[in-house]
């Protein structure tokens, strides 16, 4: 029976070591328990990390044992491993370059050795308990080079992988010396999932630059094989923080902590220690509004929570101590006998104080530069019962795209945060209602179970779509279509043209038809039985010069004018071409910068050419290009698709398949083929009837049922058609 596996640095659970030998404690976090429905099922596994470094054989078979009976799997780390991978490349690598810290990142060629080294571990460790079918999961940023380690070694299996910081944009991903390996390490999984639309964006655009593939709503051409990247922001145990915020236990905390803090509105703030949580900037703010307004003073106090963490890593050490300083500064400045501006604790606290402080605070202040999601100001909001209190959010943490009934605030900009403070402390609690309100009912809906199916059902989804897009060799069904056609009285063929009726050419005016291609037009145009449709990207005029003399039908420009026999050229529907010349001048400066390179200005769309430019500059540049004209063509009904050594901007409402439908609108016809070699193909075989015969040249992933090498090919295909 195949399993479930998930993959992630740490186990959700803790290995510590004291004088009685070592002992564990489970980890209460929001993932564990989201993924707890599926890990502690039947035979399914949770491989990682155990948090020690445990050296000894009979240890390590301890700590095995111990786990197999709670469905984990450790992969041992050493404590070089741990210096050099952990702290090393993931957190002084990795972790800055993701939240746009490059000042911190180090650059260290033995960290990114141990950094490969510890993925590999991992991979070998998973061979020992995968099977065929089975379904991966992996997490996190520890683990990128991991899908594709696995793809290597097991082919099919179904791999997920989820990001759970930010995916940088390409500019700050660039600097990364081995940004094509980490890369191409998470393209090995078949469904790439981020926080935010924002992430997912980025990412794609690295892979188009990086790796030269594009992508249509995130879906990507790996090689042969279908890859999807999407967004599904992460939710919480929304039940469990609830539950919490009434637990005996919460209440009793609250009733204590109250009694010492005394009549004060309380401002709340929890984080592992990290540069990214911008925990000096929210002191600052917090300082200033003391300074300024006086009328704060002895009414409002700040806890602030930090978790240790990472506190073997420099940068981090003094943060530390630049939190300590600013805390101990303001509290000197401001304090009084009777009352402590700011509580501070550095430790971990459980669950039943956290609660306590979500119930007790009337604001919590969330100002992350950067955070993939943070969770803890979605764990304020499932605390408040009673709906009253105020969620003040960095724009810059993931979550702010969901809660926009927070305050929002850019956590550079110190005055607003004061504004926000103050507003804040002073807004009506109706209006506290009504926002929190809005937020609770959007975070119950969109909890962790849901983000857990919803990954699930989405990397469920890409295995279908790859299975229908599996094209199966012509020779499987060629009997059938042969006998098929000899037998049918009405039969409709539509036939790409470039790379399929002909080669590939360097020079597209090459592609005129030579005399076997112009052979087989007029057998196969003479057959009264046959109507058949050349289906082009191609301007009309080339084809009208080449092609005119034969009995044919034709869809140019990708569906923007069509032609029936010896009739005059129709346009399918009104069209808008006054975006072209501000497109054209665009095109122009990239021509002018890539010799070689020209554009083609159809009635309806603009081509960039770049088959005539030396290798690897017309790479750069259409990559470049690319991103260029999709951000110009964002607000516009407008396409930019990349082809065969072209780009093309054109409307929206135009392609092949919706020409070619309305050729089979109403027409019974008992005999229906279409061949094609390129993505804009793609839209006619879609649009075939379930029994059609739908080919496609080459081997790539495509919605035609069957496939062939190359032109030579399908004239074979065709000439064997005719002449049985
Ligand atoms: C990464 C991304 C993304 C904190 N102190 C205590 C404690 N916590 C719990 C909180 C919360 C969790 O730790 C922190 O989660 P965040 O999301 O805020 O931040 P990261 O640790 O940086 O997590 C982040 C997340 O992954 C998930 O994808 O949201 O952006 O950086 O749940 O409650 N828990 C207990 N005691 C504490 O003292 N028990």
């Amino acid at each position: 029976m195949p399993k479930t596996i998930i993959i992630s640095n740490r186990l959700p659970v803790k290995i510590d070591r004291n004088d009685d030998g070592l002992r564990s404690t489970t980890s209460e976090g929001g993932l564990a328990t989201g993924l707890g429905s599926i890990y502690k099922e039947g035979n399914n596994v949770w491989l990682g990390w155990p948090g020690l470094a445990v050296n000894k054989a009979e240890e390590r078979q301890e700590v095995t044992e111990a786990l197999k009976a709670a469905n984990m799997k450790p992969v041992f780390l050493t404590k070089n491993e741990i210096e050099d991978y952990y702290e090393g490349f993931c957190n002084e690598t990795i972790w800055p370059n993701f939240h746009y810290f490059n000042q911190h990142a180090i650059y260290n060629e033995t960290f990114w050795n141990a950094y490969k080294k510890v993925n590999r571990k991992f991979s070998k460790e998973l061979q020992t308990i995968i099977e065929e079918g089975d379904t991966i999961w992996i997490h996190d940023y520890q683990l990128l080079l991991l899908p594709e380690l696995i793809r290597e070694s097991h082919p099919t299996s179904s791999i997920g992988f989820f990001l759970h910081i930010p995916f940088p944009s390409y500019e700050s991903f660039r600097l990364l010396p081995w940004r094509r390996e980490l890369l191409t390490g998470m393209l090995g999984a078949d469904f790439i999932g981020f926080h935010t639309y924002d992430d997912m964006r980025h990412f794609l655009s690295s892979v188009n630059r990086l790796a030269s593939i594009g992508n249509t709503n995130g879906q990507m051409n790996v090689g042969n094989r279908l890859v999807m990247a999407d967004a599904l922001p992460m939710g919480i145990d929304y039940d469990r923080y609830a539950t919490a915020a009434q637990d005996p236990d919460t209440l009793a905390r609250e009733v204590r902590y109250r009694t010492s803090l005394g009549d004060v509105k309380l401002i709340l703030s929890i984080d592992r220690l990290d540069y990214s949580k911008g925990i000096p900037e929210r002191l600052r703010a917090f300082e200033q509004l003391l300074a300024k307004n006086g009328q704060y003073r002895e009414k409002v106090s700040f806890l602030i929570l930090v978790v240790p963490s990472r506190d073997q890593v420099p940068k981090y050490a003094s943060l530390k101590e630049e939190i300590e300083l600013l805390v101990g500064r303001i509290n000197g400045k401001f304090g009084r006998i009777d009352w402590t501006p700011i509580h501070y604790f550095y430790r971990s606290l459980p669950l039943s104080a956290l609660s306590a402080f979500y119930r007790m605070s009337h604001v919590a202040l969330v100002t992350p530069l950067r955070d993939g999601m943070n969770l803890v100001c979605k764990e304020f909001i499932a605390s408040k019962l009673d709906r009253k209190g105020v969620l003040i959010l960095s724009e810059m943490a993931g979550s702010a795209k969901e809660l926009s009934d927070a305050i929002l605030i850019n956590p550079n900009d110190i005055d607003q945060i004061v504004g926000a403070l103050k507003e804040a402390l002073m807004m009506p609690e109706n209006e506290q209602i009504a926002r929190m309100d809005i937020m609770q009912q959007s975070l119950k809906r969109y909890n962790i179970h849901a983000w857990v199916s919803l990954f699930m059902q989405r990397l469920k989804y890409v295995k279908t779509e790859q299975e229908n897009l599996k094209t199966k060799p012509i020779s499987s069904i060629k009997e059938e279509l042969l006998s098929q056609y000899k037998e049918s009285t009405k039969r409709i063929l539509f036939l790409d043209y470039d790379g399929t009726l002909t080669g590939f050419n360097t020079n597209p005016d090459d592609s005129k038809p030579d005399k076997e291609l112009e052979d087989l037009l007029l057998q196969l145009t003479t057959d009264e039985r046959n109507q058949v449709v050349i289906i082009s990207g191609r301007g009309k005029a080339t084809l009208d010069a080449w092609l005119s003399k034969f009995n044919l039908d034709f869809i140019v420009e990708h569906g923007v004018w069509h032609k029936k026999r010896k009739n005059d050229w129709i346009r399918f529907i009104d069209l808008d071409n006054s975006w072209q010349d501000e497109f054209f001048k665009v095109l122009e400066v990239y021509v002018d910068r890539t010799p070689g390179s020209f554009i083609e200005r159809k009635d309806f769309s603009l081509v960039w050419h770049y088959r005539k430019v030396e290798t690897g500059l017309g790479e750069l540049r259409s990559r470049e290009l690319t991103s260029h004209l999709k951000y110009l063509s964002s607000e516009r009904d407008l396409q930019v698709q990349e082809g065969d050594m072209v780009i093309e901007i054109k409307n929206s409402n135009v392609n092949k398949g919706i020409a070619a439908a309305s050729w089979l609108k109403n027409r019974d016809y008992d005999f229906q083929f279409a061949v094609g070699d390129d993505w804009t193909d793609e839209d006619t075989f879609k649009a075939m009837p379930k029994d059609a015969f739908t080919v496609k040249v080459g081997s790539s992933s495509s919605a035609a049922k069957y496939r062939v090498h190359d032109y030579k090919d399908v004239r074979q295909l065709l000439f064997e058609m005719i002449n049985q």
